[in-house]
């Protein structure tokens, strides 16, 4: 039986195994991150693990899952060691990283969890949780207050359930105990996270207590960033790629080599030095985020919506198609770039270039049905706004409306070939229903999701030329397929 990595078989392994050069017992919880799902660990654990063994001993991680302990039943035996399988075209570089301390499951161990927030000693709670579990209305970037989990937290009869609910309450722990200002870093994929997350959280307090309100918007930092790695799920092949070297890891991380961290240097108590890792800290994020959001997540949902229903499983696969490649290329220049500030020390036309080489990395499976979940979230500030500023522009953007089109098609919960496929997202039960009372009829299927006004912004949604645009295109991918329609889409 090969060994299970862990501090005390870390020394064994095999050479070419980077691994933490440092004394993991000096170092103290200084960070918890809420989320502790493949991301964090492939992407800002990664730049910490840096920091830690550059001698900042005072930034650990405590890692909290919301829901599942799955992570925290695979990391603790492992001493919450774990190795990032890092894949390029040429082959896989492995890395144990050592900045995760603590693996906690919140349902397991609430009360811990909730004082390892409220500690005195953490000073930055950072976030990956995906943009559903911030409440927020897609197309307002404010509290859903009729979210559920909002309505039940606000109660406050039982534990938080909520991301907003939870922050909330450690806040106001802090805040009762005198603990020292803290900043909340947020690493997920929303329209200017940190500020939006501030409103959502701010409003949340606002409506629990009103004083505490005044105490996050005065104490606490929320700045933006704009996180970047592929990172696919972690599927049963990496742990055998894993125990070819020599040991066991019950959840590695595969990851492209490619990262970047773009963070707003505004913070309450500190920070690691992760500009000497590699990340950018500026005094402005919204230029690098709306270039992330736009060109690589919007890219992202268009080969997902435009590949999932032709059977096209991989990113990597969608750009070994004769024309998604040739879409993407006009989806970019065309109706992406040109909303684009510019972005200092980047030309953004060689940005894509970098992209359409990560998207076409063979080595990395990242399956378009997962990055299909949740348009509702990741449509508006990937798609919907950018086609919005070229309307006001006096630009029709018919490659957005394409995507859009397509993502009306996918919902459809059917394949090119019939086969069935499930519809992942906070809003599926509306929009499959809508689905299927309208069926595959594109006039009255597009007006009723049109009409999904946390999708869709009025002055969008009811933008005849725009409507009409994709109506058309939707009609075409429903009588003509996806490979049909690209060609009659394509640049001539
Ligand atoms: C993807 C992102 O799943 C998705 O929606 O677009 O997870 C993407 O891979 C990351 O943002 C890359 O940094």
């Amino acid at each position: 039986m090969l060994p299970l990595l862990s501090q005390s078989t870390l020394e064994r392994l095999p050479p070419g195994i980077a691994r933490p050069g440092y004394d993991r017992r000096r170092v103290s919880i200084g960070i918890v991150h809420v989320g502790l799902g493949a991301f964090h660990r492939a992407h800002q654990a990664i730049y910490t693990d840096d920091r830690l063994a550059a001698g900042e001993t005072g930034w650990g991680i405590c890692g909290l899952s919301l829901r599942s302990p799955a992570m925290r039943q695979a990391l603790a035996p492992q001493d919450c060691l774990y190795t990032v399988l890092e894949r390029g075209p040429e082959g896989d570089r492995a890395r144990v990283v050592g900045a995760v301390k603590e693996a906690l499951a919140v349902p397991e161990t609430p009360n811990l969890a909730m004082a390892r927030l409220a500690d005195p000693r953490t000073r930055i709670i950072s976030l990956t949780v995906t943009e559903k579990a911030y409440c927020g209305d897609g197309a307002t970037g404010t509290l859903d207050e009729a979210h559920p989990d909002i309505v039940q937290d606000l109660r406050r009869e039982a534990w938080p359930r909520s991301v907003p609910g939870l922050l909330t309450e450690a806040l106001r722990r802090r805040r009762d105990a005198g603990a020292p200002p803290c900043t909340v870093l947020v690493c997920d994929n929303l329209a200017s996270n940190g500020a939006t997350v501030a409103r959502i959280v701010g409003r949340y307090a606002a409506l629990s207590d009103p004083s505490l309100a005044a105490y996050v918007a005065d104490t606490i930092a929320f700045p933006c960033t704009m996180v970047d790695r592929i990172v696919p799920a972690t599927r049963d092949e990496d742990r055998a790629a894993v125990e070819a070297l020599g040991y066991r890891d019950a959840w590695p991380v595969v990851a492209e080599p490619f990262t970047q961290w773009v963070i707003e240097d505004r913070f309450a108590a500190g920070r690691p030095h992760w500009e000497a890792a590699g990340a950018l800290l500026v005094a402005d994020v919204h230029p690098f985020e709306l270039m992330k959001l736009r060109a690589l997540n919007g890219a992202h949902s268009a080969l997902a919506y435009l590949g999932a229903p032709a059977r096209i499983a991989t990113v990597a696969d969608a750009m070994a198609e004769p024309l998604l490649p040739k879409f993407l290329r006009s989806l970019w220049d065309e109706d992406l770039l040109p909303t684009l500030p510019p972005v200092p020390g980047i030309a953004v036309a060689d940005y894509t270039t970098v992209l359409e080489g990560r998207f076409r990395n063979p080595a990395i499976r990242h399956l378009l049905q997962q990055i299909a979940m949740d348009g509702s979230q990741k449509l508006p500030p990937r798609l919907l706004t950018p086609a919005l500023e070229n309307l006001r522009q006096g630009q029709l953007p018919r490659r957005i409306a394409l995507v859009i089109a397509a993502w009306m098609r996918f919902l459809l919960g059917r394949d090119e070939d019939c086969q069935p496929y499930a519809i992942q997202d906070p809003l599926s039960e509306r929009l499959v229903r809508i689905a299927r009372e309208h069926g595959p009829d594109a006039a009255s299927l597009s007006q009723a999701l049109f009409g999904v006004r946390e999708i869709f912004d009025p002055e969008l949604a009811t933008h005849p030329e725009f409507r009409d645009c994709v109506r058309q295109a939707l009609h075409s991918l429903l009588t003509r397929g996806t490979r049909e329609t690209l060609a009659s889409h394509a640049p001539r």
